[in-house]
This record gives C-alpha cells, structure tokens and sequence, in this order.
C-alpha cells in the first residue's frame, strides 16, 4: 500500500503523463480531446502543483466557448483524428473563435467552482484577482447560458437534451430513453470498444441513441425549442443541476471579492432552490430523482445522482446525513459510494456508469458535506477515496465490490481530485454550514 506520499508522486506523474501543454488528456489514449468537467476538476489538482498549468487547463477550455456561452463538452483537438465522434458529427457550432472545433452540447458546469478553488490556492491576492478579473466575463456568460438558453415552461431548472451531457452517460436513469430504439440515420463507428472491454462500456443499444440525438441537435442547430418538439431525451438531471447551482454561488463569491454585483441574485437562487426540491424530491426514497419532461414524471430510479444536493447544498445538514446514511446502507457491500446501488435491478458491479465507483462523484459528496459541516462524515469518505486508490491506482473507475482498477488507466481526474484531497484535508468547522 503507497504511503499519501508515494501516492502525491503518483497522482502527479499521471497528470504530467496526460499533459499535452494546453489541456490534460483525461486518459492516454480512451479519451485523447479536451473535456469540459474533466478539466475543471483537473485544474484543481494542477493548482496544487502548478498553479499557471491550472490557469492554462481553464484558459485552453475558455477558448472552445460559443457566442451564446455555452462551454461544450468536447473541445476538439484537430490533431486527433482516432476518437468518434469526431467534430464532423457537430456541424456549424457556433464557437467564438472560428478556427474552434468542438461537440454541440455541454457537460456539467463544474468549471466556475474550480476556478474559484484554484484562486483559492494562489497565496498571491493581486495574481488571484487578476486571474479571476480576466476570466470573470467568460464565466459569467457560461453560468448564464442554462438560465437564458436550457429552460422552459416557467421552471428555473435546466433541461439536458443528451446523456453525455450528464456525465454519467449510460446511467440506468436514462434507460427509458434508450429502450425506445431510435437510430441514426448514417452508420457511426465507435473506438473507445477497441480500447476498453466492451462489457465495461455503454451497449449498442446505449450508443445508436447517443448517435440519433447527435444527429436531432445539429438538425435543430443546437437550440432547444426545436429539439424540445421532437427529442425523446430532456431531463432536468439532480447532479447537473446541483452543479449549476454551486457554481453560480462560487461565481457571486468570486464577484464579491472583485467588488462586482452577483451574477446570480439572492432570489433567483432561492426560486431555484425551491423548484429543484419541488420537482425532483423522492419523499419516501429519502433521495433526489431527476425528471423526464416529456413523459412529465420523476424517473423511478435511485443512482448516487441522487445524493446531489448534499453536494449543491440544497439540503440542510440533517437531511444530507440521513441521504448519505441511508445510500451507504443500499449500498452495503460495496466500497464508497457506488455509481447504482446494488438493489436497484440495473445494477453491474463493473459496468461504467451502472454501478462502478467514480473518484469525481464521491469527491463531490465528500466537498458538500464538507460545506455543510459534516465534517466527520465528509473525513471518512475522504480516506477511504484515497485508501481505493492507494490499493487500486488512477484508475477511471473501480469495481463496486473488489475494488479493481477499471476502464482507463492514469485516469487525470482520479489522480487530480486525489491530490486535492491529500493537499486540502477536510475542513473542521468551528460552527458548521456554509
Ligand atoms: C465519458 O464520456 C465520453 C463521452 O463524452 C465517452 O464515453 O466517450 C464520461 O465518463 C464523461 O463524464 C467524461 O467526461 C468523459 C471523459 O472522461 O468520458
């Protein structure tokens, strides 16, 4: 077993493995382009042990940003060419910068939460501020494109129109969705299968869904209400919500340090609050589900997605502990908190998104009850993420039982978020909340 040490060294040689100067690769060869949330979170562990690589992470993906804010979450990489989808499959994206290649939809907005820790960690104020100065507007116009561009019907919640742009592509939540069997029109190839066992990645099924829907975006030009008329795939997502909701707070944090108004005002996070709770809160479950706005009900199934307001802080102290008490009970038998528990029927042990143990996901959980002043609780999960992957290594995900490195190896966000949580221990609250 390495010691935090042995362990520091290894997290960064990975990191330093994937560097590509501009942007980290989120693994070797599975994932060669630059990843919206992949990148947030790296730029937090490069801060640790370079605070100007953290600064160009964020800077190589401001670049990729479109005209009406979107960050999209593939920045392209035109030297790459054995990755599918490739930009072919996006046209007419409407980037800033026109020699920009990137994918037509976006992931969660992790990004403005990580520029505000890499500030953070920069001792220099005047570096911080200018850093936060110069990068203010971009993210200001990032956090707003949901608002202004992924919402209807009156509700502040923020509507996803593909599972990649969850994150969590192929998790049993969207399952309705891909029973439906909808195709693409053109034949598709798919690589990532020649790089990872095909059992441990999303099925056929999975992808001749992701590849119809790539095809109803570029045909709506990547705006909602045409999409909206004819998608079977729009969700308000508890995780990508969540996301949102913390970094719009993160971003009125950054805004009060430069002496400027909130981007989002008080009420308008309150309306969000409220509606996020009213709409996807499971009463019996004790969990938050999403919603499927085209059949207009919660989706009945409970994946650790659901203990996204812990990490949003959109719910109280309490309640977030009996959440992640009662998850961690479901979960009996496996390690951390696994991706599915094992008694909801979808549930693989080894299958990606299906049941597997993540790093980003428990760091996540781990951060909010940090902020919540679940400190005890948030300590526990921290040492054993780090106790995985002292065992295990930078795997991109690990088997929910065993433990076993899965997927990728000298994954970057496992090895960036493990730096943090060794460099940044968990917080000891004098009074608690946040
Ligand atoms: C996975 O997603 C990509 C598509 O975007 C893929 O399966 O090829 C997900 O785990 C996603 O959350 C992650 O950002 C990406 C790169 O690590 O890989």
């Amino acid at each position: 077993m390495r010691t935090d040490q042995e362990l520091a060294v290894q997290a960064e040689r990975v990191l330093r493995g994937n560097d590509l100067g501009e942007y980290t690769k989120p693994s070797p060869h599975l994932y060669p382009h630059q990843w919206n949330w992949d990148s947030a979170f790296i730029a937090i562990g490069w801060a640790h042990i370079d605070w100007s690589r953290a600064v160009r992470e964020v800077d190589a993906l401001l670049a990729a940003q479109w005209t009406n804010g979107m960050l999209p979450h593939i920045r392209y990489n035109p030297q790459v060419t054995d990755y599918a989808p490739g930009p072919e499959w996006w046209p007419d994206v409407p980037v800033r910068r026109p020699a920009e290649r990137t994918s037509g939809i976006s992931q969660p907005p992790v990004l403005p939460t990580a520029v505000y820790q890499v500030g953070l960690l920069q001792p220099d104020a005047a570096r911080r501020h200018a850093w936060w100065e110069r990068t203010f507007d971009a993210l200001r116009e990032a956090v707003l494109f949901y608002p202004r561009h992924r919402t209807t019907g009156g509700s502040p919640l923020i509507v996803l129109v593909h599972p990649w742009e969850s994150g969590l592509d192929n998790s049993p939540r969207w399952d309705f969705a891909t029973g439906l069997g909808y195709r693409p029109s053109r034949p598709y190839r798919r690589v990532d299968t020649s790089i990872v066992g095909a059992a441990l990645r999303p099925t056929e099924r999975d992808y001749d869904l992701y590849m119809y829907l790539v095809e109803l975006l570029a045909a709506g030009r990547y705006e909602l209400p045409p999409v909206l008329a004819r998608t079977p795939f729009a969700v308000y997502d508890a995780l990508f919500n969540a996301v949102w909701y913390h970094a719009a707070i993160d971003l009125n944090h950054i805004a009060a340090e430069l002496g400027k108004p909130p981007v989002v005002e008080e009420a308008a996070l309150r309306a969000f609050r409220d509606a996020y709770l009213q709409t996807l809160w499971d009463a019996p479950g004790q969990i938050v589900r999403d919603y499927d706005l085209r059949g207009q009900k919660q989706i009945p199934v409970d994946t650790v997605a659901g203990l996204a307001a812990i990490y949003g802080g959109l719910a109280d102290a309490a309640p977030a502990g009996a959440m992640l008490t009662r998850y961690r009970a479901r979960s009996a038998g496996c390690i951390l908190l696994p991706s599915v528990p094992p008694d909801q029927p979808e549930f693989e042990a080894d299958r990606y998104w299906r049941g597997p143990v993540w790093v980003n996901i428990n760091w996540l959980v781990v951060r909010g009850l940090e902020e919540l002043g679940l400190a005890a609780e948030a300590a526990v999960l921290a040492e054993e993420t780090l106790d995985l992957v002292r065992r295990a290594g930078c795997f991109e995900y690990f088997h929910a039982y065993t433990g076993e490195g899965l997927g990728g190896a000298d994954f970057s966000w496992t090895a960036a978020l493990v730096l943090d949580l060794l460099r940044r221990p968990i917080h000891q609250p004098s009074s608690g909340g946040r």
